[in-house]
């Protein structure tokens, strides 16, 4: 990378090595296999990647012509279901390799007009790299090598804090910031307390034990917990149990945003550990104004979908800001998710 590249760009070219470190170690078969079908195949991916990128970049930025107008209905992530995927007539990983290959190049040679529409280059970095995470999510389904790390960091804080009462700014209205993330805006927050640390497997576990809860899906993947990890996918249903159960709660979306921006160092692997389950919904703040495309976002609003916030061991830093909004429904646990505890005060 030359120190004049711009940092869209820059967040291109490593998106693409971090989906290139994924994909690397897997066989052809791996690749094309339909691994569960709460997940795309992997080669799916792949190509939707390039074909996001090309709609974005290309077509809809530069008024390029489609590269395959039969894209339009396999890679566009409405037109299919995940669990459907499998049964596509999907480009091979060969094929879907050249496809990502050409619509990068042909991008690179565009970059120098698309200096007005950054957002959209940074949107699909960003995009690339969420579909890395979610790729990750199939390598642990199927139990398939995948590039280090293997897990979240260990993690040690133990007690709470306090979070004052008071106005504080949710949200962002940065260049990288999505849609839903705006526009920022002041909300009033009770005061609370937050856990410094994480749930741990080892926490986990003695609630196991003594409600009989299930034990999390892919523990680990030869079976044994490591005690200081903090303990990831579960399901929010699950999260929630077990808060109840420790006498504490799971925090607000807002509550958690304020801690974060305002604990700044306080609280341990805030971001970057496991993703943080709320007891917020996902919806739009207010004066929410879909950007740049309404199924990114909007298409998920009033639909029962909880909001998670951090960032996972395998959220890269770009993605992984005290702002960005994650989500999903609330007896999923395919994703890195757990558990930050709060309480009143
Ligand atoms: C933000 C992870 C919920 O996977 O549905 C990828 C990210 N959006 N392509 C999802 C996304 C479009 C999104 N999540
Ligand atoms: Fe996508």
């Amino acid at each position: 990378m030359s120190p004049t590249e711009p940092e869209a760009a820059a967040a291109l070219r490593h998106a693409r090595a971090r989906t290139e470190a994924l994909l690397a170690p897997l066989s052809d078969d791996e690749l094309v296999h339909q691994i569960s079908p709460l997940q795309s195949p992997l080669v799916w991916d792949l190509a939707h990647i390039g074909y996001f990128e090309e709609l974005w970049l290309l077509r809809r930025a530069t008024g390029r012509r489609p590269l395959a107008p039969e894209y339009n209905d396999l890679y566009d992530s409405f037109a299919h279901g995940r669990a459907e995927r499998g049964a596509l007539p999907l480009l091979t990983p060969e094929a879907a390799r050249a496809y990502v290959a050409e619509v990068r190049a042909a991008v690179l040679e565009v970059l120098p007009e698309l200096t007005r529409e950054n957002f959209l280059v940074e949107m699909v970095a960003q995009h690339e790299l969420q579909h890395g995470e979610t790729m990750a999510q199939t390598l642990e389904l199927g139990n398939l090598p995948g590039p280090p790390p293997h897990g979240p960091p260990d993690v040690e804080a133990s007690g709470d804090v306090l979070v004052e009462g008071g106005p504080f700014a949710l949200g962002s209205d940065d260049p990288w910031a999505y849609d839903n993330e705006r526009p920022q805006h002041v909300v009033e927050v009770a005061a609370f307390r937050i856990d410094r640390g994480l749930v741990t497997n080892a926490e986990f576990a003695q609630f196991v034990e003594a409600e009989g809860a299930a034990l999390p899906a892919h523990w680990t993947r030869d079976g044994q917990p490591a005690p200081s990890e903090p303990v990831q996918h579960v399901s929010f249903d699950e999260a929630e149990a077990y808060t109840r159960w420790a006498g504490k709660r799971l925090p607000t979306e807002p509550e958690w945003e304020k801690a974060v921006k305002t604990l700044d160092g306080e609280l341990e692997h805030a971001r970057g550990a496991v993703w943080q389950w709320t007891t917020s919904f996902f919806e739009g703040y207010p004066g929410f104004r879909a950007f740049p495309y309404a199924e990114y976002s909007e298409v998920f609003f009033g639909n029962g979908y909880r909001v998670l916030r951090g960032g996972s061991w395998m959220t890269d830093p770009l993605v992984a800001r005290p702002t960005f909004r994650n989500w999903d429904l609330p007896d999923r646990r395919q994703i890195f998710s757990g558990i930050r505890c709060a309480s009143d005060v």
